[in-house]
């Protein structure tokens, strides 16, 4: 199944023939190079490297007008179609000056999200939010979002205006297996970022509440852990903490495309007091906000626990 914009429809089809390389190119990058991301965190090899790749390819496709990524500093403004295309280095520049911007739609990545995995070969994915807004946007700008899951086979979850799909990734191709994914209703399992001595006590008192209904399911990469909600039903968390108010995720690369997945699939996003889409975004690209997703009834007793 195709999406029927064109920009976007490239987009997918450049991450999912991307992921299967990405995932062969995971063994042998599994060091840490000394460096940290622009949001403090400890870089692997194969962060850089995927960064690289999928700025390199995502820059390049006609009306993508801004490539963004949590592994470096600033923008990256894709030059016009006579400009020669971007400049995609990792090194934190903004990309060709001589040229002017395209018109057409920012796209904003997390070229490896939980990279930390890494070592102790568990789950991790790619997160790719396009937005109809330069960057940083909100939410509600999005028009499509999608991650890839490099479990024990590739999937990719893909929302777009219309609808939610669930795609195998293998060989470079993308083979629909699920259409119309929507939250179960019954929720199952939950998960919460976070030492429990660092969660506030509003957040600890719907914690243990929660902790006696569903069954934990914590795997330190997000997508692994929102991909449990989205099969079983029931929420994902990564709270404010008493050491870090606004949270661990970002908002442009992490909680905006999972809160636009989520709730096209009919569940809800918040961080603690409003949609996720909603907020509206400071001038920091690499913005933190708490992020809560999964089922509504689920996130609506977290706000009222949080107000
Ligand atoms: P990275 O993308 O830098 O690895 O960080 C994001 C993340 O790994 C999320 O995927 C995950 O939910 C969270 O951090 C796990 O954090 P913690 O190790 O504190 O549980």
């Amino acid at each position: 199944m195709t999406v029927s914009d064109p920009v976007v429809e490239a987009v997918v089809a450049t991450v999912s023939r991307s992921a299967t390389e990405i995932r062969q190119g995971l063994v042998g990058r599994r060091g840490a190079v000394g460096e940290e991301n622009p949001s403090g965190e400890t870089q692997v090899e194969a962060d850089i490297w995927a960064d690289e790749l999928l700025a390199d390819r995502l820059s390049a496709i006609d009306g993508v007008s801004q490539y963004a990524s949590e592994e470096r500093e600033a923008v990256i403004d894709c030059a016009g179609s006579d400009g020669g295309g971007a400049s995609a280095g990792n090194d934190g520049d903004n990309g060709d000056e001589s040229a002017a911007p395209r018109d057409g739609y920012a796209v904003a990545v997390d070229p490896l999200d939980g990279s930390s995995n890494l070592t102790s070969n568990n789950a991790m994915g790619t997160i790719v939010g396009v937005y109809d807004a330069p960057l940083p946007a909100r939410g509600e700008d999005l028009v499509a979002a999608a991650y890839v899951l490099y479990g024990p086979i590739t999937t990719m979850l893909l929302a777009t205006e219309d609808t939610v799909s669930e795609y195998e990734l293998t060989g470079g191709e993308r083979r629909l297996i699920r259409e119309d994914v929507t939250l179960p209703e019954e929720p199952v399992v939950y998960g919460f970022g976070g030492r429990v001595p660092d969660w506030t006590d509003a957040f600890s008192e719907y914690a243990r509440e929660i902790e006696t209904e569903l069954k934990l399911r914590y795997g330190g990469a997000m997508i692994g852990d929102v991909n449990q909600v989205l099969t079983y039903g029931g929420v994902f968390g990564y709270p404010g903490l008493k050491s870090r108010s606004e949270g661990k995720l970002r908002l442009q690369f992490e909680g905006n495309p999972v809160g636009y997945i989520v709730e096209q699939a009919g569940g809800r996003s918040s961080n603690g007091e409003q949609s996720l889409l909603t907020v509206e975004p400071t001038d920091d690209i690499h913005e933190r906000t708490p992020v809560f997703v999964g089922n509504e009834s689920l996130i609506d007793r977290l706000e009222t626990h949080l107000s």
